[in-house]
């Protein structure tokens, strides 16, 4: 699926700004009849749950309404309208004025509407967007809706962060020509100082396709004709960790010598390998510095927002940082094209978190009933998430920040049906994209012991909390824990290992000279005790802090103001930590 970009032959007109908004229950019913009545408007992208000071809006269960109007540039009458969501979270259904033209079930991954035939060149149409935000045991992520005893419908989920939704994500009208590039698919890989470029391109009907790859110049390096082919550029400059480097790749649509369609991708030539125990990129080991993150902030809740986005990579950068996990759930698009263009390593994470019972069961991880089962994860969960994993492939194939899939944040890997629900998505997974490796987050009660699913994938992705969840504040005892654990996973694998969670809440200002949870100096500490740990063995691959920032929860007994576990506070404040961990990762400690 290509991103809308503007060509020679393109063109892109924003639909971002401020549209009339209403939930549901405060509006007649088919309320896409008419312009919307309401007092309200919501910014996009932006969620809306925290736009209001109005709880019911905020904690709403069940379909929002945005709309505006919309002009369709007179110039388009030759080629196809088209809209792009870039996400609507979790659901939508789009209509133009009174016609349901499109709907989408997944929050984090784009669709388009295809409107040729429907608005004329010129024309005008009132945009209607209904989003719904529910989460049930067939969405991914799941959740469950319960009727409490006052007749209100509540949203639970088994996740910790806040469930925002809406259209936090831009809002596109685009053009195409009616023949045109459909997709674009290409795999690097580079011998010697002879790189290529493998590419394949899909076109909408039969036409002939040319393809040319320029330097970051603007000079032509290398040239083909045919849908499937290779580039070879002599003396490649390739992309590396902390010093990317892009071409640009043309796609065009050719008919009789005239350009049809034309395409432009960014694309870094880098190979990704795991052998043995070690992670490589460009046949060199990668040590992975940095987080899991959030897309959160203040008043936006997951809106994508660029002044954030620039800002939080500035703050990986002073910190040291060389790559993220797109945790829980797959970020904006801008987001990894920043990371393509600045060399940030990135571990692309589905939105399937959750798929755990075991979390509603405590500490103890018993689960209250089966998590692979016919009442909780069945078939049609499983369906959702191999849909999800397609959107995801297809969005993300060509960022050459991307080095890793990771299907699932904490499954229930440790119970029975785990390994018959996942053999399938690893498979589809290595179906749609055979050069990346495939990990998923491990849950602290699936051990080297009893965990099933391990033998599927490439590298063991550790969340452990010793020294938090377990051991509170008793770092020594947590130390011993962390040890015998990775060296269990060594034992029982020979895959390289890493931490891609380990945190501690911490409340700025919070002091002590003592091991005292919540405090400035224990979250220093307790990382410190970590990496300890983590030196120590030669298998170890990566360290993932959890979490860059503080980020929105639902509520809870165990959250004050949200999770706690930020190096930076939500408003990106760092804490006392983030300066040791800015000394180790950058070397400063003498470590190299
Ligand atoms: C986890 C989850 C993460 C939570 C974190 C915590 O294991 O993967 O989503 O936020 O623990 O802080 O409890």
């Amino acid at each position: 699926m290509l991103k809308p970009t503007s060509t020679s032959t393109r063109e892109l007109v924003s639909l971002d700004g401020v549209w009339r908004f209403a939930i549901d229950s405060r509006l007649p019913d088919q309320p896409w009849h008419g312009p919307l009545d309401t007092p309200l408007e919501a910014a996009v992208p932006a969620s809306y749950n925290d736009l209001f000071a109005d709880p019911e809006i905020r904690d709403h269960v069940g379909w929002v309404y945005y709309q505006r109007e919309v002009r369709v540039p007179r110039g388009w009458g030759e080629d196809e309208t088209l809209l792009r969501f870039d996400a609507a979270t979790h659901a939508a259904r789009v209509y133009v004025d009174d016609r349901l033209v499109g709907e989408h079930i997944g929050g984090y991954t784009p669709f388009d509407v295809n409107l040729t035939g429907i608005v004329p060149a010129g024309g005008s149409f009132r945009l209607t967007v209904a989003v719904s935000g529910e989460l049930t045991n067939e969405t991914v992520p799941p959740g469950k809706i319960e009727v409490g005893i006052d007749g209100r419908r509540r949203q639970t989920y088994f996740h910790d962060f806040y469930n925002y939704a809406g259209l936090a994500r831009s809002v596109w009208l685009y053009s195409r020509p009616r023949t045109h590039v459909e997709d674009v698919t290409v795999v690097t890989g580079f011998a010697g100082t002879a790189g290529s470029v493998d590419y394949r391109i899909v076109t909408s009907g039969a036409i002939d396709v040319r393809v040319r790859l320029a330097d970051a110049r603007g000079n032509i390096v290398a040239e083909a004709t045919g849908p499937v082919g290779t580039l070879t550029v002599a003396d490649v400059v390739l992309w590396r960790p902390g010093a990317a480097y892009l071409y640009d790749l043309t796609v065009e649509a050719v008919s009789d010598g005239v350009v049809v369609d034309s395409y432009s991708l960014p694309v870094g030539v880098r190979t990704v390998e795991v052998r043995g125990h070690e992670f490589l990129i460009n046949d060199e080991p990668f040590y992975f510095t940095g987080f899991g993150k959030h897309e959160d902030s203040p008043v936006r809740g997951k809106g994508h927002d660029d002044a954030f986005m620039v800002h939080d990579f500035q703050l990986m950068e002073w910190i040291g940082a060389n790559s993220f996990r797109t945790s829980h759930y797959p970020y904006a698009e801008e987001v990894l094209e920043f990371a393509d263009r600045h060399g940030i390593v990135v571990i692309d994470e589905t939105a399937a978190v959750g798929l755990n019972m075991g979390v509603v069961g405590g500490m103890s991880g018993t689960p209250p009933f089966p998590t692979f089962s016919e009442q909780y994860a069945n078939a049609a969960t499983q369906e959702a998430h191999a849909q999800h994993l397609r959107e995801l492939i297809a969005r993300d194939k060509n960022h050459p920040c991307v080095v890793m899939w990771c299907i699932a944040n904490e499954p229930a890997s440790n119970e029975e049906g785990a390994l018959e629900y996942f053999e399938p998505l690893v498979t589809l997974t290595r179906e749609l994209d055979p050069t990346r490796p495939v990990t998923y987050s491990l849950v602290m009660f699936a051990t080297f012991q009893n965990d099933k699913i391990i033998d599927l994938f490439d590298v063991v992705s550790m969340n452990r909390y010793y020294g938090w969840y377990i051991a509170t504040a008793d770092l020594a005892l947590a130390e011993m824990y962390l040890q015998g654990d990775i060296q269990g996973w060594i034992d029982r694998t020979g895959k390289p290992i890493m931490m891609t969670e380990y945190g501690a809440d911490t409340q700025p200002g919070v002091h002590s000279i003592w091991d005292a949870a919540w405090t400035e100096e224990y979250q220093r500490d307790y990382l410190a005790m970590n990496h300890r740990v983590f030196d120590r063995f030669p298998q170890f691959v990566g360290e993932q802090v959890w979490n860059f920032a503080d980020f929105a929860t639902s509520n809870g007994i165990h959250r004050v103001e949200g999770n706690k576990k930020g190096i930076f506070t939500r408003d990106r404040k760092p804490k006392t930590a983030a300066h040791s961990l800015r000394r180790r990762w950058l070397g400063l400690d003498g470590r190299k």
